[in-house]
């Protein structure tokens, strides 16, 4: 690939050399070219710049240094890059079409911004691309072209030393990155979630996905599907037509569970489909469906203990592409509300090593009073509930 730049400030781009895309030059991947604007300037001040026509603060940069470099630079047919504020967003899939052509040629504006004569003269001789680096304001084009060249180089075959990697990574698979650890397994009181010592590489990939979907609901729900939308879900009563549903969600769930407790003898993943029925019959059930899709369940009832009546919660299901995204607290939550007047606390099991879903009860205020020793547990959670 080759790259070009035209600017008023090359040393700008002198980081060009530093980072990757020196190094891709180097393994003969790139050729980059700097060039300063001023070059195709013939008067003493060397002007690139004049007062805009209709007034106004600022200046603008003038069309005949760009048309002259355009034609020495030969840029017919080649793609023409012009950061600007008023650009259409640079994304990852722009980063990956970017990365398909031979040669891409930015123009860096400065000032108020490039006579729009250059850009309409452009688009009659190559592809232009008008593209914004984000939602803020800069002085000018050179660090939002240094941000493109180092995202789009990146993805030049043969450049990344293991590409599986690329694809990995936010923005490539729709989800935000996962937290990352290292040495030491402490450090000033903070400890490494034991699961990534584990070695169980299927829960090591729940706890990842887990989080990455945790955080991309948090930070950034418009990169997840409507779906996946809290505001979307409409929780209502299961009904028997749901079992056959409901038995298939229930043994995906717990095979996760199995996964990350490393133990196969959990009562869930044994049921069979009259069982389902069965508790239709013994729990009150509700369900969520999207798109007529059954992606959520919970079901709940009242068990007498010596310490009087408790709401016993179960079956909390959350399909495995759609956990992350707060299903689980909203089926919670409503599980919670629908507890009669005379039970005193909530209790719900789940395997004493799924650590993401006790994370997720202790943050509901749920609190750990026993670990059965039974298969994968289960650890018992308790919560008081407080006066109605
Ligand atoms: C090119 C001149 C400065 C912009 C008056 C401040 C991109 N995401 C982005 N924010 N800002 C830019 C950008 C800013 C530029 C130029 C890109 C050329 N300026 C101007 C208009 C308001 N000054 C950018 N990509």
């Amino acid at each position: 690939m080759r790259l070009d730049y035209l600017t008023i400030f090359p040393e700008y781009l002198d980081a060009l050399r530093l980072s990757l895309p020196g190094k891709a030059v180097d393994k003969g991947l790139l050729e980059l070219h700097v060039h300063d604007l001023r070059t195709w300037t013939h008067d003493r001040h060397r002007t690139v710049d004049d007062t805009p026509y209709g007034g106004g603060a600022g200046m603008v940069l003038k069309p005949e240094p760009f048309g002259e470099a355009l034609d020495e630079l030969a840029v017919d047919g080649a793609t023409v890059v012009v950061p600007t504020p008023a650009g259409r967003p640079f994304t990852q899939p722009l980063a990956r079409e970017l990365a398909t052509r031979e040669r891409l040629v930015f123009l860096c504006g400065r000032y108020e911004g490039i006579d729009q004569r250059v850009l309409d003269h452009v688009a009659t001789r190559a592809e232009l691309v008008e593209v914004s680096l984000g939602d803020y304001v800069l002085n000018g084009g050179e660090v939002a072209a240094l941000a493109m060249t180092e995202a789009v180089v990146r993805l030049l075959p043969g450049f990344m030393g293991n590409a599986a990697s690329l694809v990995e990574e936010s923005h490539e698979s729709g989800l935000l990155e996962h937290p990352v650890y290292t040495k030491p397994a402490a450090w000033r009181g903070h400890e490494v979630p034991p699961v990534l010592m584990s070695g169980n590489h299927g829960a090591i990939a729940a706890w990842r996905h887990d989080r990455a979907l945790a955080r991309t609901a948090e930070r950034r729900p418009d990169l997840l599907p409507a779906t996946a939308v809290a505001s979307e879900w409409v929780v209502e009563p299961a009904v028997r037509a749901d079992a056959g549903e409901l038995w298939t969600l229930q043994r995906a769930c717990w095979v996760t569970e199995a996964v990350v407790n490393d133990e196969l003898r959990i009562p869930a993943l044994h049921e069979e489909l009259d069982d389902v029925v069965a508790g239709l019959g013994e729990w009150r059930t509700w369900v969520v469906r999207v798109d007529g899709r059954l992606v959520g369940s919970v079901r709940a009832r009242t068990t007498a203990t010596e310490r009087g009546e408790v709401w016993e919660i179960g079956r909390l299901m959350v399909a495995p592409d759609l956990r992350g995204r707060g299903l689980g607290r909203v089926l919670l939550e409503h599980a919670e509300q629908a507890a009669p007047g005379s039970a005193t606390a909530y209790r719900l099991v789940t395997g004493a090593r799924s650590e993401a879903n006790l994370r997720r009860y202790k943050r509901a205020g749920y609190r750990v009073v026993e670990v059965q020793d039974g298969p994968a547990g289960p650890a018992v959670l308790v919560k008081r509930i407080s006066a109605r």
